[in-house]
């Protein structure tokens, strides 16, 4: 009989997670080329962009991009991860530029700049016993793969998918060992453009393109999890999903069906992830919905071959569903899409309800769907902050945040039996946001010094919660006083 785990287990990977865009600025140095994610604009028309709703093909003078500066991670690498080890991470998850590796995703052969700028951030966190946890996909890629294939729509990109994987997992074989192939790859539904590079404004059907675009992404993750295991042996590939659970908002058994469909359509993507094939109730949903799926010879082997070896997942909400109409107008933010407010929750400063119980419903609903480890990839509070006169910042909402989060999150692994491989929380250091583009939506337990315009030193300071995640993590989670 094997031994019931009491605790977190030794080696639970603690740490923080950032993404490309959002975090490294540098975003034209180096033969780095244009990312979708480097159109993004701050301000109104930034929603409608990431929607695909509204087309952009270049950056213009009217409009200012946060992620081309970020924060500036590009030049700071080597204080930002010192600030991490400090705290003492275990793992740090970041994501590949792909347009700094191939910059227009047409070249047979990588930058070696880009690539390079990798080596030197994976050589500084293994001075620390870091491990990073890469995501190969994070909402990027080239823009003259959009002009060419018109992004995910067309086959082709699972081979410029295929051979970014080969270039990244040849050159760091020696020094990454978990993956993600695509991150929250549930956001297509959602954030078309930002998740893949998909502009629906004239789509006569965006769903069956969407689901187009889905299929090629899930083909090239298979084909990116099988390709991992022949290169570096032992690697352990994960695939991700905007997590957060959907309650039914009555007992009402038209709610609760309600719910799971709603629940259902959201776990599609991951389900042929882990499971290796199409689920049932999203053939017939497409079969109702007169969409076919472009299957080629070999596309269901191929997708039997390259299943995950564990499930990762961001959780900032739970999430509600109502067969009403009325209850359903009612709608609260929630992590990009709006969902029916739930009345027993109260909500951060921008409308995501929180809720630290649900972390726990969704770690039991995942591993009891797929049976294999998880990893918390993303969790946290977004707020803002107020720099005391002496600098300091009182950041206990965060603290208090994540306290109730891991709190049930080691109730779920000690009382429920779920393996957990680790947690990293979202923006440990200061970053730019991805639905608004906001700085002052922070997530850090590092403060970076720059206001929604862009202005400040970028200089990184330590608030409480640096000093109270620092206490976590030495403790393995016994203290989260
Ligand atoms: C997730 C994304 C991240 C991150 C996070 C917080 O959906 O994977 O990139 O940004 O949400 O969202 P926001 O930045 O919009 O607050």
């Amino acid at each position: 009989m094997t031994k019931m785990q009491t605790r977190l287990p030794e080696g639970f990977l603690w740490g923080g997670a950032t993404a490309a865009n959002q975090f490294e600025g540098g975003w034209d140095e180096a033969g780095k080329g244009l990312g979708l994610i480097d159109l993004l604009p701050y301000g109104e028309d930034r929603m409608p962009i990431a929607k695909g709703e509204m087309t952009v093909k270049a950056c213009d003078d009217a409009h200012r991009y946060p992620g081309h500066r970020a924060v500036d991670f590009y030049h700071r690498y080597k204080e930002d991860i010192a600030l991490m080890a400090e705290m003492g991470f275990k793992c740090f998850r970041l994501s590949l530029s792909w347009p700094r590796i191939f910059p227009t995703g047409l070249e047979d052969e990588p930058n070696e700049e880009g690539l390079a700028f990798y080596d030197k951030v994976f050589d500084e966190c293994a001075k620390y016993g870091i491990e990073p946890l890469v995501t190969i996909c994070h909402f990027d890629l080239p823009v003259r793969l959009l002009e060419e294939f018109d992004g995910w729509k067309d086959r082709r990109m699972i081979d410029a998918f295929e051979k970014y994987c080969r270039a990244i997992f040849t050159r760091y074989k020696d020094k990454v060992k978990y993956w993600i192939t695509f991150n929250e790859i549930n956001m297509l539904n959602h954030l078309p453009f930002t998740s893949c590079g998909l502009t629906v404004e004239n789509e006569e059907n965006p769903a069956a393109v969407k689901y187009l675009c889905a299929h090629h992404e899930l083909l090239a993750s298979a084909k990116a999890v099988k390709l991992a295991h022949e290169i570096i042996p032992g690697s352990q590939v994960g695939c991700m999903l905007a997590g957060g659970g959907f309650y039914p908002y009555t007992c009402s058994p038209e709610d609760v069906w309600k719910a799971k469909q709603t629940e259902r359509d959201n776990f599609f993507f991951i389900d042929v992830q882990s499971r290796g094939a199409y689920p049932n109730f999203a053939l017939k949903k497409l079969e109702r919905e007169g969409i076919k799926i472009d299957w080629q010879p070999g596309d269901r082997e191929t997708l039997a071959e390259g299943t995950v070896d564990f499930v990762s997942f961001s959780y900032y909400c739970s999430r509600c569903d109502s067969a009403d109409p009325e209850v359903s107008a009612k709608r609260a933010a929630a992590n990009a899409y709006r969902t029916v407010r739930n009345p027993y929750l109260k909500a951060s400063e921008w409308g995501w309800q929180i809720d630290p119980l649900g972390l726990r419903v969704a770690m039991n609903d995942l591993y009891d769907r797929y049976q294999k480890p998880l990893f918390i990839v993303e969790n946290g509070l977004g707020a803002k902050d107020t720099v005391n006169a002496d600098g300091s910042i009182d950041d206990d909402y965060r603290i208090d945040y994540m306290r109730a989060h891991i709190s049930n999150m080691i109730d779920a692994v000690a009382e429920d039996g779920v393996p957990l491989l680790g947690y990293t929380v979202w923006g440990p250091i200061d970053l730019v946001s991805a639905s608004t583009g906001e700085m002052s939506k922070r997530y850090g337990m590092i403060y970076v010094d720059q206001d929604d315009q862009g202005n400040g030193t970028l200089e990184r300071s330590r608030k409480k919660s640096f000093y109270w995640y620092k206490k976590v993590i030495e403790t393995n989670g016994e203290d989260l006083a």
